[in-house]
C-alpha cells in the first residue's frame, strides 16, 4: 500500500482554510476532516498535523491527525511556543514590571522558556543596568537592544532556531521594530490591539507562523495583552516565576511559609529586590482572595 500521509505544520489558518508547511518544506492548504469537529478539537496554528490528499484541486489536503500539543494559548490562539521573548524598554512607556513579572509566572507554567528582551537601552543607560541586575539576579535570561545596538547574529540564531518564538510585551515598548529589524520584513507586525483596531474589523489580522533563522517567529496581533488574568494562576505556580523564592525552598522555619512575616522566615537570603517581593506578595493576595471567593 502507498502511504499517503504527510507530516506538517499549520502555518496559519483563515476560515476553516489551513496552510500547512509540510516536512519537505512544501506549503499545501488543507481543510480539517470532520472528525475534529465531533471531538470538539479545533486545528491551530502551531500545531504539528497529519494530511492526507483530498482529491479537491482547490484544497489537495485533509488534515487527519493533531499531534499532542506542549501547550495552547487561547488569544491569541496559538500551540507549540518554545520561547516567549518579553520586551521591555527602559523608558517610553515606563516597564510595567507587574505585567513583566506576570508573564514569568505563565511561561514555566506553559513549560514556555522566558526571555526578557530590553529595548530603547538608549533612552537610559541607568535604568537599563538596574533591570539587567535585578532580572538577572532573579535567574532570568535577559538581552537589550537599541536603534544603534542590536544582538550578534550567532545570539540571534541561538534564541530562534528550533524555537517557536513569540513576543509580548506593552504596547510602544518597539515590537514591531524589533521584528523588521530581524527578519527584514515589513509585513510582520506583531502588533497592538490599537493596531488591531486602527486596521478595522474588515482587515482582522490572523496568527501566523513565519519561517526565520531555523525557528518561527509569530506574527499575532495580540501577545502585547496576552490574556494572564484568564489562565487562572494558583499559588503552587507563582514560584515559578521566583527563582529567587526556589532557592530558599525548605530554608524558612515553617514547611508551608509563604514569606510574607512569619516567624523564622529566611527571605533575606534569597536575594530578591523589594520591588520583586513586593509583586509576588500582591500577586499572593489576589490568588488567596480569588480561591476563597471560588471556594477551591
Ligand atoms: N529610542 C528608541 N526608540 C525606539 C527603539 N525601538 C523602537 N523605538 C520607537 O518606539 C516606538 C514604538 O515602537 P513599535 O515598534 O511600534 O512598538 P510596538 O507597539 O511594541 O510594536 C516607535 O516610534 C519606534 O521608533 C529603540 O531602541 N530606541
Ligand atoms: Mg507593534
Ligand atoms: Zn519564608
Amino acid at each position: 500500500m502507498v502511504e499517503s500521509k504527510k507530516n506538517g505544520r499549520i502555518m496559519k489558518g483563515v476560515g476553516g482554510e489551513y496552510t500547512i508547511l509540510l516536512e519537505d518544506g512544501v506549503s499545501v492548504l488543507a481543510k480539517p476532516r470532520g472528525i475534529f469537529r465531533n471531538k470538539k478539537v479545533i486545528p491551530t496554528v502551531g500545531d504539528y498535523c497529519e494530511v492526507e490528499p483530498s482529491g479537491d484541486p482547490d484544497i489537495p489536503y485533509v488534515i487527519v491527525s493533531i499531534g499532542e500539543r506542549k501547550n495552547l494559548l487561547v488569544r491569541p490562539s496559538v500551540a507549540n511556543i518554545d520561547v516567549l521573548i518579553i520586551a521591555v524598554s527602559t523608558l517610553d512607556p515606563e516597564p510595567d514590571l507587574k505585567l513583566l513579572d506576570k508573564l514569568l509566572i505563565l511561561c514555566p507554567k506553559l513549560d514556555i522558556e522566558p526571555l526578557i528582551w530590553l529595548t530603547k537601552t538608549d533612552l537610559s543607560r541607568q535604568k537599563a543596568d538596574a533591570l539587567i541586575k535585578e532580572y538577572s539576579d532573579a535567574g532570568f535570561n535577559i538581552v537589550e537592544s537599541s536603534h544603534d545596538q542590536m544582538l550578534p547574529d550567532e545570539k540571534i540564531h541561538e534564541i530562534f532556531s528550533g524555537h517557536t518564538v513569540g513576543i509580548a510585551g506593552q504596547s510602544g515598548v518597539g515590537k514591531s521594530t524589533l521584528c523588521h529589524r530581524l527578519t527584514g520584513m515589513d509585513k510582520i507586525e506583531v502588533g497592538s490591539i490599537s493596531e488591531r483596531l486602527k486596521r478595522g474589523k474588515h482587515t482582522t489580522r490572523h496568527v501566523e507562523l513565519f519561517p526565520f533563522q531555523g525557528g518561527f517567529l509569530i506574527d499575532t496581533p495580540g501577545f502585547s495583552s496576552l490574556d494572564v488574568d484568564r489562565i487562572g494562576l494558583e499559588e503552587e505556580d507563582l514560584l515559578g516565576g521566583y527563582p529567587e523564592l526556589l532557592r530558599i525552598a525548605g530554608k524558612c522555619r515553617f514547611q508551608d511559609c509563604r514569606h510574607t512575616g512569619e516567624l523564622g522566615c529566611v527571605i533575606g537570603e534569597s536575594g530578591i529586590s523589594e520591588g520583586r517581593l513586593a509583586r509576588y506578595r500582591e500577586f499572593l493576595d489576589i490568588i488567596i482572595v480569588n480561591s476563597k471567593k471560588y471556594g477551591k
